[in-house]
């Protein structure tokens, strides 16, 4: 099978195993794992923050990091297709009892004039907001990277209302390699950023979130009442450290086979895709125009040994990463285009 349904489906590399088996471990509730310390003190000086904890996924780092930044009550802005809007199962709510206020631009991410629009001043009958949410790269718009100028200008007007930002860098390592930049720059002017060591960057499990000191000893706190005290697990860290240290390196090659799918895909009768719109390792395509629904696409292909979802009605989504090589992808092209032309007849 050639999976392309996720940077989520890769299996740990032979190191990683080898560091895993080898982990020195402890009680990590008692802050005793020197393998778990010694990851969260690399993921902090990586962020350039004071400080950081490891979460077991990418979602309980995000509803720590809004808990943080907000009181209950409060507002959460973040872009309409956030996957802390669509895929998180409200834990905005449920956790730290905020609502979350979409915002969208009409064409891709949103800039500081469209959060603007979604802050709420407090009075009778509104509900200041808390915290404003950027996700970096954007899943949803395709793996879509901001541009440092427009990330530096939401993080000063927020700043300069009282407002916090949380950054859902899950794949904040792979805006780092299309941007040139290191990830304490994308993140400078952050209060908190989660990111996650279980996508691109390879490990079977985990998640960092950094933030200041003060923050993350009450992280602890959120993180154990979640669930996710976590005992011994320098087994994970061990290979998150892995993930962390040389994964980042590996990067520039999965986007370079998303830019070939993308090249390739986009010139497919009935698809839409701006190949010049894929900047990282995720390509999102619309398949309106072949008269046929993504779903059906997407069995069609699993049928011939590729998996790719469907993201909505009408868009499919390819994700690259370390586990598909050139070779595969290169093969899934031919494939989709064969299954393109035959669903069609
Ligand atoms: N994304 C998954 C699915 O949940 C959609 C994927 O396959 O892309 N932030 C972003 C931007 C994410 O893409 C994801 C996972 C998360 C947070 C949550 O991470 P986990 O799955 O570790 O909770």
């Amino acid at each position: 099978m050639i999976d392309l349904r996720s940077d989520t489906v890769t299996r740990p590399t032979a190191a990683m195993r080898q560091a895993m088996v080898e982990a020195e471990v402890g009680d990590d509730v008692y802050s005793e794992d020197p393998t778990v310390n010694w990851l969260e003190l690399r993921a902090a000086e990586i962020t350039g923050k004071e400080a950081a904890l490891f979460v077991p996924t990418g979602t309980m780092g995000n509803t720590i990091g809004i808990k943080l930044l907000t009181e209950h009550g409060q507002e959460v802005v973040c872009d309409a297709r956030a996957h802390l809007m669509d895929y998180e199962l409200s834990m905005v709510a449920w956790f730290s009892g905020c609502l979350v206020r979409p915002v969208s631009a009409p064409q891709g991410l949103p800039r500081w004039e469209h959060y603007r629009k979604g802050l709420r001043q407090s009075g009778y009958n509104n509900a200041p907001t808390g915290c404003i949410e950027i996700e970096n790269t954007h899943n949803m718009l395709g793996g879509r990277v901001y541009p440092l100028g427009d990330l530096d200008e939401i993080c000063a007007e927020s700043r300069a209302r009282g407002l916090k930002v949380h950054m859902d860098g899950a794949r904040v390592f792979n805006a780092a390699e299309a941007l040139g930049v290191p990830v304490s720059r994308i993140v400078r002017d952050t209060d908190t950023v989660m990111f996650c060591l279980s996508k691109g960057l390879g490990a079977p499990v985990g998640s960092m979130l950094a933030g200041t000191a003060q923050d993350t000893a009450r992280a602890r706190l959120y993180r154990k009442r979640l669930g996710g005290g976590m005992r011994q697990a320098g087994v994970l860290a061990a290979a998150g450290l892995i993930a962390l240290e040389e994964h980042p390196a590996k990067l520039k090659c999965d986007h370079a086979n998303a830019k070939l799918l993308a090249a390739a895909i986009s010139e497919m009768p009935g698809v839409r895709l701006d190949p010049t719109s894929v900047e990282t390792n995720i390509v999102i395509f619309d398949v309106a125009g072949t008269g046929v629904a993504p779903k059906l696409i997407s069995s069609a292909l699993k049928l011939r040994g590729v998996l790719m979802n469907s993201v909505s009605d009408t868009e499919m989504r390819a994700v690259t990463h370390y586990d598909v090589s050139t070779g595969d992808c290169l093969a899934a092209i031919d494939i989709l285009r064969q299954v393109l032309l035959e669903i069609r007849k």
